[in-house]
């Protein structure tokens, strides 16, 4: 897997026909997680730095160290940094390669709900807490009993009840799990098997641990057939995310390998969720990885593009658009650049 997977002159092309800009230009950021909280728009992203490890289908290069917050008065208005929230060092169960967080809003405190790897080289997911939605974040000693892998996206449904969706493939080391438990032996179905599916639990009233055990969810065609691991332009990969609408759930993710931003809709928060299409057309990049939130009734569109480093893959910047979902609910797909 080539690490630069556009050429230059198609390159220089593509960032001349952006859709959009980075939101920030001061640090790299990815893997945008967007809310709005008490009225205001804040993006928790992965802080990609340039940790010297190269590129490999591990993901070893991603070697984030700690998570920025980013706000923003309005859509349109300047997005601010607002420094480091939480770092690596200040994680006790934590190693290294801090990746895509989320955070959520519950009884006056701002929840961070993050990936690393533990002493063990083991993906785990932890919570940190804040009075503030921009931190700093204190980070709990031990991460959620029995979370795995990455990619965390909490999903409050209308209820009041908090859903942690999390899975990512490859590095992510979803492969190496079944029914929720960890081999090193177990890997990637075959082609003309159903393809792995992403994990939900329940979460407790502190938002502190799983109220279940995790579920793998599905996701099927139109016929109710899971889709197979060899369907790669629309199997799940990674970068799970929830929203909802007209009392449907549609659960986005990324297709990794074949780079696309799809969705599938749903009756419940567990799924089984339908496959119905792309909402982003690859980016520059290996990685695509997204949210979707609402702003003042219009939806929008969190997304990240390696331009800003004129292709590197894990040197990311996070850019917004917005998106529409037609009269029969579905969302028409946005191509990233206008060529
Ligand atoms: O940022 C590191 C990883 O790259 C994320 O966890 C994936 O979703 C991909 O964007």
């Amino acid at each position: 897997m080539p690490e630069e997977r556009i050429e230059k002159a198609n390159l220089d092309k593509l960032i001349q026909h952006a859709i959009s800009k980075p939101l920030v230009s001061n640090i790299y950021i990815a893997d945008p997680s967007a809310h709005v909280f008490n009225n205001k728009i804040y993006i928790y992203p992965s802080h990609d730095i340039d940790a010297g490890i190269p590129f490999n289908d591990n993901g070893d290069h991603f070697g984030m160290e700690d998570y920025h917050v980013i706000s923003m008065e309005s859509i349109d208005s300047e997005a601010v940094d607002n420094g480091v929230a939480l770092h690596v060092d200040d994680v006790p169960w934590a190693q290294r390669q801090m990746w895509a967080p989320d955070a959520a809003y519950k009884n006056g405190k701002y929840y961070l709900l993050f990936p690393a790897k533990n002493k063990e080289g083991i993906f785990q997911i932890g919570v940190a807490i804040s009075s503030s939605p921009v931190g700093p974040f204190k980070a709990e000693p031990l991460p959620i009993k029995g979370s795995y892998s990455i990619d965390p996206a909490i999903f409050e449904d209308e209820d009041g009840s908090f859903y942690l969706y999390f899975g990512g493939i490859w590095g992510g080391q979803l492969q190496n799990y079944r029914n929720n438990k960890y081999s090193s032996n177990y890997e990637l179905p075959n082609d003309n098997e159903p393809a792995l599916g992403p994990i939900v639990a329940k979460m407790t009233d502190d938002l502190l641990q799983f109220v279940e055990t995790p579920k793998e969810i599905k996701i099927v065609d139109s016929n109710g057939d899971a889709l197979l691991e060899g369907d790669n332009k629309r199997r799940f990969f990674e970068a799970s995310w929830v929203h909802k609408y007209n009392g449907k759930y549609y659960f986005s993710y990324s297709t990794g390998d074949t780079h696309f931003i799809c969705y599938a809709i749903g009756d419940s928060p567990y799924g089984p969720f339908t496959y119905q299409g792309r909402i982003l057309e690859p980016v520059i990049g290996w990685t695509s990885h997204h949210s979707i939130c609402k702003v003042d009734e219009k939806w929008y569109l969190f997304y990240h593009d390696s331009s800003l480093s004129n292709g590197v893959t894990h040197l990311r910047t996070v850019k917004v658009s917005e998106i529409f979902h037609d009269e029969n609910g579905l969302i028409t797909t946005l191509k990233p650049y206008q060529i």
